[in-house]
């Protein structure tokens, strides 16, 4: 394992798609072209101020008015350059941005701030935490709820904006299993920095473990404490915001809740999902994560703990 997957990194750098290969693969035939002509240039410059000083009693250097040979070379040198570098980034485009034909393995919805994480072919809904399965040719469509967003796993290479009406799609090969972090990359307002992505790149046979877990339904309550916490749910307006799958809530204002603690981050991998810090969050939306889309509400004590308990319950 790559030490940056280690320690959560991100790095340009460490290819972990066949479309980072290709980029990667270009951006070293371009670092290798540009530090061939600066040695050359530099080694010239240096040849010149030795071979040409001025010298005790030298005579004025000859002065060269018109010399075909050397225009000539001076065009050609650089048109044959920049010829190489477009041939080797229009192959690199060729190959990493394939157009984008049937269906889509997966639908990304930028939200301010978060990811809805939508799996057609399952019907499978996740938010901000990306689960993908390695080796396979992924077609990612991406939408925007509201403004432009931009979706980049710098591991990945490839990066897309996600522009309010209009459909973009990326092709992604993942190479390496393993955890990866990315994040919003166009500045989208107030909470951009928090709008992080995380992906767990997975062999087919976990990735289809945990499609098959989070298409079930949501969890039923099952002590007292969380019947009282799902009755608050659905009748305190949360409903009107958020899905929890076979109930009344439907909606996708905010993430999906349905296996919402099954999750090891939440809101937008701004802090890790645990019971302190959703106690926090139902308690003071606007002290966690200000300007954050979810009002504050004015809960008791009581009420707080009844709905994160049944929330905790939600895997
Ligand atoms: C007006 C819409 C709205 C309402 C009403 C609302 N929420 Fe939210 N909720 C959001 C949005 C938007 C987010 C995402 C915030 C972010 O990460 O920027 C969110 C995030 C959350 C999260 C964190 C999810 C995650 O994976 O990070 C939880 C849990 C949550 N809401 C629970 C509730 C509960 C419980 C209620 C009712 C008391 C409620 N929400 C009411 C819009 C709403
Ligand atoms: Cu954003």
């Amino acid at each position: 394992m790559h030490i940056s997957t280690l320690f959560l990194f991100q790095s340009v750098l460490h290819s972990a798609s066949t479309q980072a290969s290709e980029i990667n693969k270009l951006f070293g035939q371009f670092t290798i072209a540009a530090v061939l002509l600066l040695l050359f240039v530099s080694l010239l410059i240096v040849y010149i101020c030795i071979r040409f000083r001025d010298r005790p009693g030298s005579p004025l250097p000859e002065q060269i008015g018109k010399n075909n040979r050397l225009e000539l070379l001076m065009f050609i040198f650089p048109v044959v350059t920049i010829a190489v570098l477009l041939v080797a980034t229009l192959r690199t485009i060729n190959r990493v941005m394939k157009p984008a034909e049937g269906q889509p393995d997966m639908i990304v919805t930028g939200h301010q701030w978060w990811w809805e994480v939508y799996y057609p072919a399952t019907g499978v809904t996740a938010a901000n935490e990306f689960h993908l399965p390695i080796h396979k040719n992924l077609l990612i469509e991406f939408h925007s709820a509201d403004v432009v967003h931009d979706w980049w796993v710098p591991e990945f290479g490839n990066k897309m904006d996600v522009v309010p009406g209009r459909n973009n799609y990326i092709w992604l090969n993942i190479t390496q299993p393993g955890n990866f972090i990315g994040a919003c990359s166009e500045f989208c307002g107030a909470e951009h920095a928090w709008m992080r992505i995380k992906v767990f790149a997975e062999d087919e046979t976990t990735f289809n473990r945990w499609q098959e877990a989070n298409k079930k339904t949501a969890n039923l309550p099952s002590d007292e404490l969380s019947m009282k916490g799902m009755l608050m749910f659905q009748s305190r307006s949360c409903g009107t915001c958020h899905r929890i799958s076979g109930t009344p809530s439907t909606a996708s204002v905010g993430p999906d809740l349905s296996h919402l603690f099954s999750r090891s981050t939440m809101l937008s991998g701004m802090m890790p999902m645990n019971e302190k810090n959703l106690q926090a969050w139902i308690s003071d939306p606007q002290n966690v994560k200000p300007d954050a889309k979810m009002p504050d509400f004015i809960f008791s004590r009581d009420t707080v703990n009844a709905i994160v308990h049944y929330l905790t319950q939600l895997k």
